[in-house]
């Protein structure tokens, strides 16, 4: 075998040898680049007598074909193999169920304000708005709330800071966080009065109110519904009538309910609403869900409307509280905590 031969059969063997496209593309070069053995080969067949350098020249010729031969071969081989095993690497099952985006689900709280808007719109209660930042006039005083009303203590109600142009020592308009919807009511006969129709009127506020107040079942911020007919003959009659059917409304059941006398600035007479609640044991017992009256009035004449010729009568209630009731909740908390595996449950 002369010299070349043995040298093209270890390069044959070589590329055989190599595994990977790198180190195939490295012999390419050192065979057949430009500084590779064969090449410095074809450059040294100048010094060659004319007919040894047409031997020799055919003889390297064979050999770069056949080279180059096995080097496409080999390269097609390990490109495949490259190819073979990305295929089976990134081979996707399209017979799995695609990826859900995820399914987003009305808050329990909120699905429980739709709801108590729902009933009192069937009744004919116009739905109204206000802010939840107050002033005095507004959250207290209009409601018939006298000056030193524990209500109007700073522990009990979250005051704004005095910027000095609001202040609460009666020089400004002291802000504070509305502790009840009331204001919104107060709002509405005025508006109402303004444009020269003072009754009658129906209506409920709902929304987020706010009191210096936590623990097991109370939370400084909180939701409630509050509600206020005004009329020439409106009753307490109308009031128990409302009210029942409000709540066999809201929990699709009758109950048996009782009116215990209560106190309310804003309302005289006043009274708290229970409802003969059927426990899991079976048992019955009595559970606090309203409170309720007949507008003071104090309360009509802030506004302007006539005590002597028109009566009304209101209501309040925690939205959470029937939202626990309703949905079997016993933790208040949990309706804050934000955590998926609870609000899942009411997606
Ligand atoms: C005006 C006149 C009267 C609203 C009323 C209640 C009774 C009441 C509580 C229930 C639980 C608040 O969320 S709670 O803590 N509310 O007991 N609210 S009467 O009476 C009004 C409101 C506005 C102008």
């Amino acid at each position: 075998m002369s010299e070349i031969e043995t040298a093209t059969a270890q390069a044959l063997a070589d590329i055989e040898a190599a595994t990977a496209p790198d180190a195939l593309e490295a012999l390419r070069v050192a065979l057949l680049g430009k500084s590779g053995s064969i090449t410095a080969r074809l450059k040294a067949l100048g010094q060659l007598e004319p007919d040894a350098r047409k031997q020799a020249g055919a003889e390297i010729n064979r050999a770069r074909d056949a080279i180059g031969t096995a080097l496409a071969a080999r390269k097609a081989t390990l490109e495949a193999q490259v190819l073979d095993a990305r295929l089976g690497a990134e081979r996707i099952d399209v017979t799995l169920p695609g990826r859900d985006a995820g399914h987003g689900g009305v808050h329990p709280v909120s699905r429980t304000l739709e709801r108590i808007a729902d009933i009192f719109g069937r009744l004919g209660y116009d739905l109204a708005d206000g802010p939840e930042i107050e002033d005095d006039w507004h959250n207290f005083e209009a409601l018939n709330f006298p000056p030193h009303h524990p209500a109007r203590a700073m522990h009990d109600t979250f005051y704004m800071a005095s910027d000095g142009r609001g202040s609460s020592d009666g020089s400004g308009v002291a802000r504070l966080l509305r502790t009840h919807t009331s204001g919104v009511q107060v709002r509405y006969m005025a508006e109402h009065v303004a444009s020269g129709q003072g009754g009658p009127l129906r209506m409920i506020a709902l929304g987020k109110v706010y009191r210096s107040d936590s623990d097991q079942t109370h939370t400084p911020m909180f939701h409630q519904c509050e509600g206020l007919l005004v009329d020439e003959h409106a009753s307490f009659a109308d009031l128990k009538g409302t009210l029942a059917e409000f709540v066999r409304a809201f929990f699709e059941r009758d109950f048996e309910m009782r009116f215990r006398p209560s106190y309310f600035p804003f309302t005289e007479p006043s009274a708290e609403v229970d409802i003969a609640w059927q426990q899991a044991d079976g048992s019955t017992r009595w559970l606090e869900v309203l409170g309720c009256g007949m507008v003071h009035p104090n309360v009509l004449k802030n506004v302007g409307i006539d005590p002597e010729r028109y009566t009304g009568f209101a209501f309040g209630m925690g939205v959470e509280r029937f939202a626990m009731l309703r949905y079997g909740v016993d933790d208040l908390r949990a309706f804050f905590d934000n955590d998926v595996r609870f609000l899942r449950q009411f997606a």
